[in-house]
C-alpha cells in the first residue's frame, strides 16, 4: 500500500537540537521506505540563503552544519526512492534550488495541487491565507519580491544573520500585540481559494494550531486539515495510505 506523509513547522534550529535529532529518527522509523514525503514550509526557523552550505567551518551560529546534517539525511530517504516535496514557508522562503537538489528534492509552489487516491487535495503553508493579517501581509509582499531577495542574497552571511534576527525580533513584538484571531486564517479566504482549485480538502501549516475542520462547501463535505509544529517532544505528521483519507497524528519524539 502506497504511503505518503506530509509535516511541517519543524522551524529547525540549533538551539533546539531535539527537534532535529527527533525528526533524524523519526526519518528512520517512520519515513523509511515512505512514496513521498511533503515538507510545507518553516522547515527551518530560519534561511538566509542556500550559500550558507559552503561556510559550515567558518559558520559560529551552527546553522550550516545543522543544514548539512538534515540535507544528508534527506538524502539517503530520497535515494531510497521517496520522493520529497519542499515549500517554502513564511520563515526560509529564500530556500532555493541548491537547497533543493542537495536534499534530493523538488520545490513546491504555493498552493499546489496533490492528487491523492483520484482526489485533488491543496497544500500551502498557510501564511497567505492570514489575509486579515495586514502588516504581515505587506511584509509578505516585500520578502517574496525577486528583486528585494536578490538584494538581501548579495549582503554578506553575517549581515543577512543580523537582518534575520532583527526581523525576528520585530516579528516577535508585532505578534505579541496581534489578537489571536488576526494570526488565524480568515474563513472567506479558505473557501475562496478552496473554490478557485476546486479542491475538497486543504492541509497547512504556520498557524500551529494542529486541528482536522469538517464543513460543508456549496453543499459538499469539506475539510481543512491544519498540520502542528514540532516541539522537543511532540511531532506532528499526515499520513495517507493507499486510497484512504488522509489522518492527522501527534506522536512523541
Ligand atoms: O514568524 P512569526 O511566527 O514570528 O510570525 C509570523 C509573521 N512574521 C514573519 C516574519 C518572520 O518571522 C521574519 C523572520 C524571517 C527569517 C528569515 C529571513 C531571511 C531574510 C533576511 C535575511 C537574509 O513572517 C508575523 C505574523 C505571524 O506569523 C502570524 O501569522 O503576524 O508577521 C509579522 O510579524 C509582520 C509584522 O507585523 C510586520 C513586519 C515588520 C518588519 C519591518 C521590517 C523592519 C526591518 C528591520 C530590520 C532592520
Ligand atoms: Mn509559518
Amino acid at each position: 500500500m502506497s504511503r505518503t506523509l506530509l509535516i511541517s513547522d519543524l522551524h529547525l534550529h540549533p538551539g533546539a537540537p531535539a527537534v532535529t535529532e527527533g525528526f533524524l529518527r523519526w526519518l528512520d522509523e517512520r519515513a523509511q521506505g515512505a512514496d513521498a514525503l511533503y515538507i510545507l514550509g518553516d522547515f527551518f526557523e530560519a534561511w538566509i540563503g542556500d550559500d550558507l552550505l559552503d561556510h559550515a567551518d567558518q559558520d559560529p551560529t551552527g546553522n550550516a552544519e545543522l543544514a548539512l546534517t538534515v540535507a544528508r539525511a534527506l538524502r539517503s530517504l530520497a535515494d531510497g526512492g521517496t520522493a520529497i516535496y519542499l515549500m517554502h514557508g513564511n520563515r526560509d522562503f529564500l530556500l532555493g534550488s541548491r537547497f533543493a537538489s542537495a536534499i534530493g528534492a523538488k520545490l513546491l509552489s504555493d498552493p499546489a495541487v496533490l492528487n491523492l487516491g483520484g482526489a485533488p487535495v491543496l497544500l500551502m503553508h498557510g501564511d497567505s491565507l492570514c489575509t486579515r493579517d495586514k502588516a504581515y501581509m505587506a511584509f509578505r509582499e516585500q520578502a517574496r519580491h525577486p528583486d528585494w531577495q536578490a538584494q538581501v542574497l548579495s549582503m554578506p552571511l553575517a549581515d543577512r544573520q543580523m537582518l534575520a534576527a532583527a526581523l525576528r525580533q520585530q516579528s516577535g513584538e508585532a505578534t505579541s500585540n496581534k489578537a489571536e484571531s488576526i494570526m488565524d486564517v480568515t474563513p472567506e479566504e479558505v473557501l475562496s481559494v478552496m473554490r478557485d482549485y476546486g479542491v475538497r480538502t486543504l492541509i497547512h501549516g504556520h498557524t500551529h494550531r494542529p486541528a482536522q475542520h469538517d464543513f460543508e462547501l456549496d453543499g459538499e463535505p469539506a475539510q481543512r486539515i491544519v498540520l502542528g509544529d514540532w516541539q522537543a517532544d511532540q511531532g506532528w505528521e499526515v499520513l495517507v495510505e493507499g486510497n484512504g483519507r488522509p489522518e492527522l497524528r501527534c506522536f512523541s519524539l
